[in-house]
């Protein structure tokens, strides 16, 4: 992986156990952007049960959730799977973004989502969007992801959470989504995800 950033440096594992032991203030965060989306199942419970298990994470602290959006899902023919409901998370960690992956990994496979085929439905996807500026074209952990730029489903919460973001590379979220507007994106008002205590 290449960094811009010099300073994005793995933690090692005792100092993320004494920071959450102590229960303070992370100790030099980075931040980092999360979309989660769902179409299978209960999916307001299962973005809920991902936001808590990314707050439950040691050295990572949920700072922000977006409103929830339901989406037509994009990739795919028309009507062949159920919406998607959306949502972004903006977090400070300081797990390094492979850990950060590994993590994602882990709540997917915790609410059981099975991958069978690009773009297939699922309980859960947990995809970074963004880690501080890094910029990597590694196909494990590419960063930004290299889809965000052009998806309102994604560009719609970040700017909600997050209205003077920058996609590294591609600009800033406001302009870009000026650019693809918001079609298939409908805000779900009568649902909330709840920042965790
Ligand atoms: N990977 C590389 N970079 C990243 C990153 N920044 N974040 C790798 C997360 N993972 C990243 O992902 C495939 C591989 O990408 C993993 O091995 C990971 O290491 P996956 O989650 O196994 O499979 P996927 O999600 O089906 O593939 P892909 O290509 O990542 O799909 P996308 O781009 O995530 O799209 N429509 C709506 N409305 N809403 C959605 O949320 N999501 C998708 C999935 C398609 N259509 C959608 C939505
Ligand atoms: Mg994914």
């Amino acid at each position: 992986m290449t960094s811009s950033d010099p300073t994005v440096q793995p933690v090692p594992a005792s100092v993320v156990e004494q920071v959450d032991a102590a229960d303070v203030t992370l100790s030099n965060p980075k931040r980092a952007v999360i979309s989660l989306g769902s179409n299978l199942g209960n999916r307001l419970e299962t973005l809920q049960g991902a936001v808590d298990a990314l707050e439950d994470t040691p050295g990572l602290r949920v700072k922000a959730v977006s409103p929830v959006y339901e989406t037509e899902p994009w990739g795919v023919a028309p009507g062949s799977q159920p919406s998607y409901f959306n949502a972004v998370v903006l977090v400070k960690t300081t797990l390094p973004p492979d850990s950060l992956l590994e993590r994602g990994h882990a709540i997917e496979e915790a609410f059981e989502r099975v991958r069978d085929e690009r773009w297939g439905p699922r309980t859960i996807d947990v995809d970074i969007l963004a880690y501080q500026d890094v910029v990597s074209d590694d196909p494990r952990l590419t960063l930004p992801h290299p889809r965000a730029h052009e998806r309102a489903f994604v560009l719609v919460p970040w700017h909600d959470v997050d209205p003077s973001a920058e996609v590294p590379g591609h600009g800033p979220v406001a302009e870009l989504l000026a650019s693809v507007g918001s079609q298939g994106v409908q805000a779900r008002a009568d649902l909330e995800l709840h920042l965790p205590e």
